[in-house]
């Protein structure tokens, strides 16, 4: 049977007869029927990536992609008036993850299956994700975001464990989504979920009673934690999480004859951030449990695990108090106290302790200690964390210290996203690029040839248009497909310094109101969850609706300056974002970002990047050249002496510089007081002045006079144009498949 006899078959009639949402399950039937014949990626060694959260988006296109069925089946649906871009809105967008590391995850999951490696992800199944972002009163509301409703793509394995806590134990159930590599074999992401779960136990918005563990375990990713019972569902979980994994990984050695003691020569785990950082001493108890002594049992697990580190922020390095762990998982703390004898032992510095004086577990102190591999996700990140935050450690184990510059599947962010710059580079290059994506340097032989960058501009016309569409459809608003977009889509956090961007909208509000009019008009996209306990985050994304809607009452400034935000950004809006994007903001405090992973995105779909030398924008820099990218503000190393002396002074600068005192009395000017909370609007200029912990006032007056400068580049289209051009050459070195590959070399050798 041909693809068009099946899914008509599932159908029960022809496809043009059918409505989206049956033909939407039908093709899901068959990409799972079609999955099901593809080879398990084989190996004697395997990889278990295991992380609280995997952002992977709709699946139903990608898939079709990878498995090599997706121009037949995006033809068939057209010779019968219906397109497949119409058909996927009918699927719901998974909600297993939140950010960059959610996301670099899925990307992972991808190019792990590509590359043909033997790999399993492992996680959580939410239920109902972080939640669904609603703006309402110009302010961020929080909502579920169910997503299994109907039938979708876990598969039901029939596999269950039993994982103990103190009072109570609790039976896991095993779901397994399949992940079909580009033109390769087949792997799995597992998820486990508890049978008891209540989903009625959420009452209006996203609360709950958070000490119901049994019924509420696998409800939300990243519950509330501003609170006792938080903290303590946030080990429920990831106790979880780690004791099914490492039940699991036993199950498998045992299915394939292989002897514990000789864990290392046939698995690694790969601790993503330190959610999942409990599967140490979770191991070697179990381990014990089969008859290992503590020192076999540390030592095996040693040199099975290794640790990535997404970040420097003291406030996502996890701590938890001993006292808690005691009464969620008593069994695990004798062994976490060897583990910690054992390191103080032979390292007595106190900076380097599992155990602190306080009693707090240092979780990645211990997954240095007791990992072979300690990673960073890009070249500045990893060296600050030699150099300064991880320092101690790295004076110990320098063997230990390993870079792996982050990566982006263009399965997902070119192909699938932007499918006529992909079929344009094919035309120009061939098709290689897709299996090895430094092939897009051949773009450059181009560079000079002005109908090729012609067809470039107007692919990214196109792609405006399509977004600007899908705001209308979707969100209601109109905006201009022929302003410049300038978009920063990413979570909420002071440190991406949405802030400063929101600064930067009041300075261009006044210069046009002086007369000082853009030649062309700006639109300012943004697209953020704020977490909800996060006050000052949910303050500025209040700024920015307040400034929106300031704006958009004022006829003399719309025409020349709108702001929008995306309500409830996500990875399926992101695929509308991206390949629309002129300017690409990374403005980030220096030496804050590990990596960031959208800035490679909105490169490789011909945005230049606005940003700061943090993360991986080092990395783009080095790579396009300085002429190709927008580069403002302190450098690093200057960042963290001001930090080291704390001699930065926000209200010094509000003071001296009248043009940054205009721009921050702005909010608290009777403008916006009309509009918005004066609450809200008050703590956050409050905070600017007094505070401003990540230095937005310090970075501002460069930051405005760089995007000046960029607007009146992009007026010279032939120069914007062969930006463009460099920028999609110069990305391949951003393939999660280069990454993988260098994860398998340097760390895994599967
Ligand atoms: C992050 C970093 O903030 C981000 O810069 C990085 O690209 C990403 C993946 O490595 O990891 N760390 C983190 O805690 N989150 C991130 O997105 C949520």
């Amino acid at each position: 049977m041909n693809i068009k006899q099946k899914l008509e078959e599932r159908l029960g009639s022809t496809i043009g007869q059918a409505d989206d949402k049956a033909i939407y399950y039908s093709l899901l039937g068959l990409t799972k029927e079609l999955t099901k014949e593809k080879k398990e990626n084989p190996g004697t060694k395997k990889v278990y990536y295991i992380s609280a959260e995997f952002l992977i988006g709709k699946l139903l296109s990608n898939n079709l992609i990878n498995l090599g069925v997706y121009d037949e089946v995006k033809e068939l649906l057209e010779q019968e008036g219906k397109l497949l871009s119409q058909i996927e809105e009918v699927e719901p967008e998974p909600s297993l993850g939140n950010g960059g590391l959610g996301r670099l995850a899925a990307c992972f999951m991808d190019s792990m299956s590509t590359l043909g490696l033997c790999a399993a992800g492992i996680g959580l199944n939410y239920h109902y994700g972080l939640f669904r972002q609603v703006l309402e009163n110009r302010k961020q509301k929080e909502v579920k975001n169910p997503w299994i409703e109907q039938e979708n793509w876990l598969v039901d394995t029939g596999i269950h464990f039993t994982v103990p806590f103190r009072d109570f134990q609790l039976r896991s159930t095993l779901y397994d989504i399949d992940v079909p590599g580009y033109e390769s074999g087949v792997n799995r992401l597992h998820l486990f979920d508890v049978d008891t779960l209540d989903e009625s136990l959420v009452e209006e918005g996203i609360s709950f009673d958070k000490t119901a563990v049994a019924k509420n375990l696998t409800l939300f990713l990243y519950p509330d934690d501003s609170d006792k019972a938080g903290h303590l569902l946030r080990i429920y979980q990831q106790y979880f999480m780690v004791s099914n994994g490492a039940q699991l990984i036993l199950k498998e050695m045992d299915e394939k004859g292989y002897d514990v003691r000789q864990m290392h020569e046939h698995v690694v785990i790969q601790i993503n951030d330190t959610h999942p950082s409990m599967v140490i001493p979770e191991m070697i108890r179990l381990l014990e449990e089969r008859g290992l002594s503590f020192e076999e049992a540390a030592d095996v697990v040693s040199r099975t695990c290794a640790y990535t580190n997404h970040t420097i922020l003291a406030e996502a390095l996890e701590k938890w108090p001993s006292s808690y762990l005691e009464e969620v998982v008593p069994h695990l703390m004798p062994v976490i106290r060897k583990l910690d004898e054992k390191a103080k032992k032979a390292h007595p510095d106190e900076a380097v302790a599992i155990i602190d004086g306080d009693g707090r577990v240092h979780m990645a102190h211990m997954d240095i200690h007791y990992g072979f591999s300690v990673n960073g996700v890009a070249a500045l990140h990893t060296d600050i964390l030699k150099e300064s935050e991880l320092k101690a450690f790295y004076d110990i184990y320098p063997e230990k210290f390993n870079n792996k510059t982050n990566g982006i599947t263009f399965r997902r962010w070119l192909m699938h996203c932007n499918p006529s710059l992909a079929e344009y580079l094919t035309e120009l290059i061939g098709s290689g690029w897709k299996k090895d994506a430094q092939e897009l340097e051949k773009l450059l032989s181009y560079e000079a040839e002005e109908a090729v960058r012609n067809r470039l501009l107007e692919i990214k016309a196109d792609n405006k248009k399509k977004l600007k569409n899908y705001l209308k459809e979707t969100q209601n608003v109109e905006i201009c497909e022929n302003s410049v977009f300038d978009i920063q889509i990413k979570r909420l956090h002071e440190y991406k310094r949405q802030q400063m961007n929101a600064l930067y909208i009041i300075h261009k509000y006044l210069e046009i109101k002086a007369g000082n009019l853009p030649k062309t008009p700006v639109t300012m996209i943004f697209g953020a969850k704020a977490a909800p306990a996060y006050t000052l985050a949910k303050d500025i994304i209040h700024l920015i609706l307040c400034l929106r809607d300031l704006i958009e009452a004022d006829e003399t400034v719309r025409p020349y300056l709108r702001v929008v935000m995306v309500e409830n950004y996500n990875v399926t809006k992101a695929e509308y974002l991206i390949p629309a994007c002129d300017i690409s903001e990374q403005i980030s405090l220096a030496s804050k970002e590990a990596s960031g992973t959208g800035n490679m995105k909105f490169m490789l779909n011909g945005a230049v990047t606005l940003g700061t030398m943090d993360g991986a924008n080092v990395e783009i820099c080095d790579l396009v050249g300085e002429n190709n990218i927008y580069i403002f503000g302190a450098k690093s190393q200057e960042v963290i002496r001001l930090y080291e002396t704390g001699s930065y002074c926000a209200k010094d600068l509000y003071e001296s510089r009248e043009g940054i005192k205009k721009l921050v009395d702005f909010i608290v000017g009777e403008e916006l007081l009309a509009l918005g909370d004066p609450e809200s609007l008050n703590r956050l200029y409050q905070d600017l002045i007094h505070k401003d912990w990540f230095m937005a006032l310090l970075d501002i007056e460069c930051y405005i006079a760089t995007k000046e400068r960029m607007l009146s580049d992009y007026e010279d289209r032939e120069k914007w144009s062969r930006m463009m051009l460099k920028n999609t050459a110069k990305a391949g070195f951003f393939s999660s498949d280069r990454t993988i590959a260098e994860y398998n070399r340097d760390i895994w050798k599967l």
